[in-house]
């Protein structure tokens, strides 16, 4: 059984040798690394924002926590390939303008990545003209875009507009995420597809190309 709550509390007090530690303890117990990721890691970060929105943390300590994530993260990484690698294409993907957010967009890359895609990772604070830059340079099969605030998630219409105009969005498919963001937001904006999660990003990506 995964030791839950020891991997939650590491990261709740941000010591990321703690949670490297533990992560691999769980790796060679035998722990899948989904499994890690989603009871121990992912559960742990959510903890964070419920004590962020209760102001119970703030900005340096979420800092701390979320750089204890990523030192978890870091262990799994070479355990979450997916043999899934049918498909093949180029993503370019990215965390929309006034938006520093990334563990997940940085998760989601990963996952994609090891399901044989090439991704193109534009990084955070991401303004539409890199967004379609990208998509024209590389010649992308799909664009990923990520907001985890509300206030940052109208940029991902403003960039599908953007696309319309530049007369280039029906040769790219277009996958959004992020907590706020929900199946009937992507609808509305006009994306082809939503992800809840890493997970089902790869999914949702070999399905609709
Ligand atoms: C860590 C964190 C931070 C860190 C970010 C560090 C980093 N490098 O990313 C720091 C401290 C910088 C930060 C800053 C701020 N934050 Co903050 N933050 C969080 C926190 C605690 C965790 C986010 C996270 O990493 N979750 C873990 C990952 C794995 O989950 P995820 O991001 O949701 O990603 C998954 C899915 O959404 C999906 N996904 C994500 N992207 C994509 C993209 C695609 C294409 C697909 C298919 C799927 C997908 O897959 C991922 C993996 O499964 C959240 C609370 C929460 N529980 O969400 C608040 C939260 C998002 N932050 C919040 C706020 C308010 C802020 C600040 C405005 C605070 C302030 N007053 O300054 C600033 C804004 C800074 C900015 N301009 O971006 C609010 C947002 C409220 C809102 N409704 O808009 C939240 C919800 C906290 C809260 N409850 O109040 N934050």
């Amino acid at each position: 059984m995964i030791e839950t709550e020891k991997i939650i509390e590491a990261i709740l007090i941000g010591d990321d040798d703690k949670v490297k530690v533990l992560t691999l303890e769980e790796i060679n117990k035998g722990e899948r690394a989904g499994e890690i990721m989603r009871e121990g890691l992912i559960a742990g970060m959510t903890k964070v924002g419920e004590q962020m929105e209760a102001e119970e943390m703030f900005i340096p300590e979420v800092l701390m926590s979320a750089r204890a994530m990523s030192a978890g993260v870091e262990v799994l990484k070479p355990h979450l390939k997916t043999e899934d690698a049918a498909v093949r294409g180029k993503v370019v993907i990215g965390t929309v303008e006034g938006d520093l957010h990334d563990i997940g967009k940085n998760l989601v890359k990963m996952l994609i990545e090891g399901a044989g895609f090439e991704v193109i990772d534009l990084g955070t604070n991401v303004e539409k003209d890199r967004f379609i830059k990208a998509v024209q340079e590389n010649n992308a099969d799909i664009l990923g875009m990520s907001a985890l605030l509300t206030t940052t998630m109208p940029s991902m219409q403003v960039i599908i507009e953007a696309l319309k105009k530049a007369g280039i969005r029906d040769q790219v498919k277009i996958i959004v995420g992020g907590a706020p963001v929900t199946e009937e937001y992507a609808q509305e904006i006009g994306a082809d597809a939503y992800g809840p999660d890493a997970g089902s990003a790869v999914r949702v990506i070999n399905s609709i190309l």
